[in-house]
């Protein structure tokens, strides 16, 4: 038995998700986990909300709120949709936890202690009026280079050109408008990345079985132009987590907070504890998955993560570690994604673009969403949603498929033979052909799981329902049941077997239908198949069985058309 840690990037506290997100992070390490989870591996899967930063605080204006309540508010919201779409954290954290407070305290005395950090004077906009400290990308005015005059202070959005605040004319406030702008002399810690660029390195270049996109990405930022950089890992905001050293306070920082993609990261080791403390566990229970000197050496750790979060993996975070000088565990392996589009656009959550976790809920159940999703998941470029693909493919693989054989097979049983599986018959050829298929089927699904390849096992799942469906469709119980009625017994236990083995491998994919598909066979063993005949005999005849309601139904043309007008518009 294995012990696997897998953390999903962490999304931010600031609204909720699209389906885009989803995909790229969060569903496909619950994929991971689940299927680790029923070949009986330890696993510990967490994932949290990222809840710093100066979204957080502008979003809880936005709603009115006082930022600490805005966010424990959100918190629920998306804990509840993480639970409607199956997501089986083993704890759903918050990165203001005090938890995470202390560690990235901890942390940061480390790397100080170490020498890591500098103290770097800046000068930076401060917005009179707002009477804050404004972000880069918080003030907006005109592009000196193409006259735009919606240009970010970090970035012209028209022509691309990179900007300082300082250069835009007529600068104003995003946040409230404000021109009454001045520039103020502040102080930031600066973590010294450079220091570390030559164990960085070796770290990464010791991943020789990571995917190219996560080390092109990684090494990109290591050695492009000027390479890695020395990074500001403090704000002047409220809403963060206080500077300080360890437990001690830290002169001439008073009031700033450290910067969100610091605390993020160390989150992943805070929620463990989180999860600790939940269950009154001692800290050796959640120091065992990140300590190496405290049972962690044999722990596996798995990271999902969109690709944009990629630098900050390979690169921020890793420094975070390696610099404590402290044995914490560092990916050993790390999964990326690219962007999955929206009907000839992009998802995007400031435009209100796409499918929303909400309202993909509201629609249908999380089977479908996991199904498509996962079977489309943007691996090796991105991928496109279009409620033609989606109605093509539930009402195929899942409606047609899958459904249609569950409901085919228990339904002819009832008729055929009562509510418990017939006796006598034997298999024959056919069988023992369709054994060997399925087994070596099997096998490449395992494989591919296992490699996290998630569309590739996908279509080998598919692969393996395609074969049960044949099956039935070559032996025609039906048929035979009016010349040799034990042969058609045979053949209905037969398929009676097949539906508990795709109900546990399935289960990862689509949870619900699964259990369905279990009770409709009245069964709880859920232990895998990797005996394959031996699962293929495990229901025996005098067992009984139920007609489950329909696993799937099929999407209407009526509704696709209509949902495709009511997500076309802009979300408020
Ligand atoms: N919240 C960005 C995102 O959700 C960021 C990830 C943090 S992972 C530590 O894509
Ligand atoms: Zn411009």
């Amino acid at each position: 038995m294995a012990r696997i840690l897998i953390t999903s990037a962490i999304p931010y506290i600031n609204g909720i998700k699209h389906l885009g997100n989803l995909v790229g992070s969060q569903l496909p390490a619950d994929l991971f986990a689940r299927f680790n989870r029923a070949l009986g591996h330890e696993v510990m899967f967490l994932c949290a909300t990222d809840e710093h930063g100066t979204p957080a605080e502008l979003a809880a204006a936005k709603a009115g709120k006082p930022v600490e309540a805005y966010c424990a508010e959100m918190h629920a919201v998306q804990a509840e949709l993480a639970r409607g779409f199956r997501l089986s954290f083993d704890h759903f954290g918050r990165s203001s936890s005090q938890r995470n407070h202390r560690l990235t305290q901890h942390f940061a005395g480390r790397l100080a202690d170490a020498g890591l950090i500098e103290e770097v004077a800046e000068k930076q906009v401060f917005s009179i009026d707002d009477n804050r400290f404004l972000p880069d990308r918080y003030i907006t005015g005109t592009c000196p280079n193409c006259g735009y005059t919606a240009a970010r202070g970090d970035q012209c959005e028209n022509c691309t050109k990179q900007l300082d605040p300082t250069d835009l004319i007529n600068p104003r406030s995003s946040v409230s408008g404000s021109t009454n702008l001045e520039v103020r002399q502040t102080k930031h810690l600066y973590l010294r990345q450079r220091a570390l660029k030559h164990k960085l390195e070796a770290w990464i270049d010791s991943k020789t079985d990571w995917p190219i996109l996560t080390t092109s990405i990684a090494k990109k930022w290591l050695n492009d132009g000027d390479g890695l950089q020395d990074r500001g890992i403090t704000r002047d905001l409220y809403w963060g987590i206080p500077v300080r050293k360890g437990d001690q306070p830290w002169p001439g920082m008073e009031g700033k907070v450290f910067y969100v993609w610091f605390d993020a990261p160390i989150e992943y080791i805070a929620c463990t504890a989180e999860w600790a403390d939940a269950h009154g566990l001692p800290d050796a229970a959640w120091e065992r998955w990140w300590r190496t000197d405290k049972g962690a050496a044999d722990v596996t750790y798995y990271q999902f993560m969109g690709k944009d979060n990629v630098p900050f993996h390979t690169l921020s975070f890793p420094a975070t570690i390696l610099g404590s000088g402290e044995p914490w565990k560092l990916v050993d392996y790390l999964k990326s994604f690219n962007y999955l589009n929206y009907d000839g656009g992009q998802f995007s959550t400031s435009q209100g673009r796409g499918i929303f976790m909400d309202q993909a809920l509201e629609v249908l159940p999380a089977d479908y969403w996991r199904w498509w999703l996962l079977s489309h998941a943007p691996e090796s470029s991105d991928s496109e949603f279009t409620w033609e693909n989606f109605q093509a493919s539930v009402n195929k693989d899942l409606a047609d498929v899958l459904g249609n054989l569950v409901s085919r097979v228990t339904k002819f049983a009832l008729a055929k033979f009562g509510d418990s599986l017939p006796e006598g018959g034997s298999a024959g050829p056919r069988e023992a052909q369709l054994e060997t298929d399925l087994a070596a089927r099997l096998r490449a699904y395992e494989g591919f799981m296992a490699a996290m390849e998630v569309r590739k096992a996908a279509a080998e799942l598919r692969a393996i329902w395609v074969l049960g469906n044949e099956y039935l469709q070559a032996a025609a119980p039906w048929t035979v049941v009016k010349t040799d009625p034990e042969a058609a017994g045979a053949m209905v236990r037969l398929a009676m077997n097949l539906i508990r083995v795709f109900a546990i491998t399935s289960a990862p994919f689509i949870p619900d239908a699964s259990t369905a598909m279990m009770a409709a066979v009245k069964s709880d063993d859920w232990s895998w198949p990797h005996d394959l005949p031996a699962a293929l005999r495990a229901l025996p005849a005098g067992h009984g069985f139920a007609v489950p309601d329909n696993l799937f139904r099929k999407i209407t043309d009526e509704e696709r058309a209509d949902w495709q007008v009511r997500f076309s518009g802009i979300r408020s």
